[in-house]
């Protein structure tokens, strides 16, 4: 890698000074509180207002659109064995409370999906930096505790993804000893360089390394990480034997591919190359070529415009950090104006639905935190993360308020099962995150309105409904920014769903200019969660009684200030199903 190591010190340093810091500022400001802006409560002007007319492709949804995933760091999950470390015995005892495989029952989460963080044998705690990519992390268990895993998730409908981690390895792995030793089978698995570049990566991190054989290597993220040489044929083949290995001999579902942004360098370039969109061309013709159902799911964090370059010839989806952010920004800001502008963006750019619908992730400040530790706010955000379009991803312990902010490892604390944890009968390897006491699962269990119950519903409703998987999302204006309403749609059902992001009971007009329903429609309750309550089916129909407006409609189907209720409760969501005439 010789010319490519020149390349990079002649070219390198002007392109950090722009787009990679640009970049690298934009993904700090993510997590950034920023103020909400002014009320405005206003007629919304005519070319804000839908003209929804019904048009809708089916073809593009997949059995992923049809799932709700449940992201675990397997160490802090549930421990089965009381060495203070989770494990995949520890999940398989869980897997119950996730789904029980019962349509009919409604104390479970739901979920169909889980997204195990890595299982690969690895000297860190977090697993993100691999020694063997064909075995299981020896804290976690062993390849038949994993299979057996497999085995019971399929049992109850859920199917698992894993973490892969292609961009780099540890510098513990054999083939990066070898390399390092000078080995010409395996000198050039990583890129070297005779001296150091003296030149920093995307947020001013070091990103040449002193190998201590007189050479420096490269490592994106870290020394203990360097980054494997795609321009090898060997590395190449390595990791499609890797990829087949899981996928035909294991049997997962598919990948959660990390940092992928950053795989395939050219020269000075470090990220979303041309090379590197080449490589994941490949990449997805090998891995449908395997087993055509894979599912792949990206990690590319930077902005919408990126990542959609990646999205269908290239990998699945990917997750959309901007919507995430979006969300969150305006369940704390109370007003729809980010979520708003962000689904709309998603709306334009992305296949529909092909994308991973998240409030945050292990690399980022829970979404409890971010939102104060509210229980309130929280609810209202399980409302948006679980109504809207994409595939949604829940985060453990998103679901009963678990709280954290960085450093990494508090991100990732155990499992709060029980007012005392319940995650082990030994020592936890981290301590429990704050306010245990109330915010676990037995205690929320027994709240008919907590955040637990309110998420369970939502899954579970999402699971009973086409339209809220795989339905259109169509904006309906309010007068208030604190009201955020919409239509999502399919031809066979639709569902109206408001939501108060405010604290006060609203008053409120909604305007929509035409619609399919041009003979009028007639509204349904379906759902209604309040601060306190939740409300579904019958009892939703009868806590509603009396209290609902029939919209009138003009002969394009269209309304203008229409209140479906006269006031709305503070951060409620209330879904209803649209009965056309
Ligand atoms: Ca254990
Ligand atoms: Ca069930
Ligand atoms: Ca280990
Ligand atoms: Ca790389």
């Amino acid at each position: 890698m010789q010319s490519w190591g020149k390349l990079i010190r002649r070219n390198w340093v002007p392109v950090l000074s722009g787009i990679f810091i640009m970049m690298m500022l934009a993904a700090c400001a993510t997590q950034e509180a920023l103020p909400p802006p002014p009320q405005v409560d206003r007629t919304p002007p005519m070319d804000e207002v839908a003209d929804f007319t019904g048009d809708y492709d089916s073809a593009v949804f997949q059995d992923w659109n049809d799932r709700t995933y449940y992201q675990i760091f397997v160490r802090s999950f549930n421990d089965s064995d009381g060495d203070g470390i989770g494990d995949l015995q520890g999940i398989i005892e869980k897997l119950d409370y996730l789904n029980d495989g019962d349509p009919e029952t409604d104390s479970d989460l739901g979920i169909s999906g889980i997204w195990l963080m890595p299982i690969n044998e690895s000297p860190s705690y977090h697993g993100y930096d691999v020694v063997d990519y064909y075995s299981i992390e020896s804290d976690y268990g062993t390849m038949e505790d994993f299979e057996l895993l497999l085995e019971e998730a399929e049992a109850r409908g859920i199917k698992i993804i894993m973490d892969l981690v292609l961009n780099h390895s540890s510098s513990q792995h054999p083939w990066f000893i070898a390399s390092k030793r000078g080995d010409p089978e395996f000198k050039d698995y990583y890129v070297w360089s005779d001296t150091d570049p003296g030149i920093e990566g995307p947020w001013g991190q070091q990103v040449w390394h002193n190998g201590g054989n007189g050479e420096y290597y490269y490592g994106v993220f870290w020394g203990g990480m360097p980054d494997l040489n795609y321009y090898n044929q060997e590395v190449n083949s390595k990791v499609n034997d890797i990829i087949r290995f899981w996928l035909e001999d294991v049997g997962v579902h598919g990948f959660r591919l990390d940092a992928i942004m950053y795989l395939k360098e050219e020269g000075n370039l470090l990220m979303n190359t041309f090379s590197n969109h080449e490589w994941f061309q490949e990449f997805h013709d090998f891995y449908k070529g395997i087993n055509p159902d894979a599912f792949t799911i990206g990690e590319v964090w930077t902005n919408t415009e990126e990542v959609v370059k990646y999205i269908g010839n290239e990998v699945d989806t990917a997750f959309e950090f901007d919507l995430a952010t979006a969300m969150l920004n305006s369940v704390r800001g109370g007003q729809n104006s980010d979520i708003t502008a962000q689904q709309e963006k998603v709306n334009e750019m992305y296949p529909e639905g092909q994308y991973g619908r998240f409030l945050a992730n292990h690399d980022q400040t829970r979404s409890a935190t971010v939102l104060s530790g509210d229980l309130e706010k929280q609810k209202i955000a399980a409302s948006l993360l679980l109504t809207g379009p994409g595939i949604p991803f829940l985060y453990y312990g998103e679901e009963v308020g678990v709280e954290g902010s960085k450093p990494d490892e508090h991100l990732r604390r155990p499992m709060h099962w029980t007012p005392r944890g319940g995650f082990t009968e030994g020592d936890p390897w981290q301590d429990y995150a704050a306010k245990l006491e109330t915010r676990n699962v037995e205690t929320m269990e027994d709240e008919p309105g907590s955040l637990l119950n309110r998420y369970r519903s939502l899954i579970q409703l999402r699971n009973d409904s086409p339209a809220l998987r795989r339905g259109t999302l169509e904006h309906i204006p309010s007068s208030t920014r604190r009201v955020y309403a919409y239509f999502r749609y399919t031809p066979e059902e639709s569902l109206l769903v408001v939501n108060n992001l405010g604290t006060l009971q609203e008053d409120y007009g909604l305007f929509l200019k035409q619609s399919p329903w041009a003979e009028g429609f007639a509204l349904e309750p379906v759902y209604a969660a309040t601060a306190e309550d939740i409300f579904r089916g019958e009892d939703a129909r009868e806590y509603l009684d009396g209290k609902i407006s029939q919209p009138v409609v003009n002969d394009q189907g269209g309304f203008e200030d229409f209140k479906v209720l006269g006031s709305l409760e503070a951060r409620a969501t209330y879904i209803f199903r649209v009965i056309p005439e």
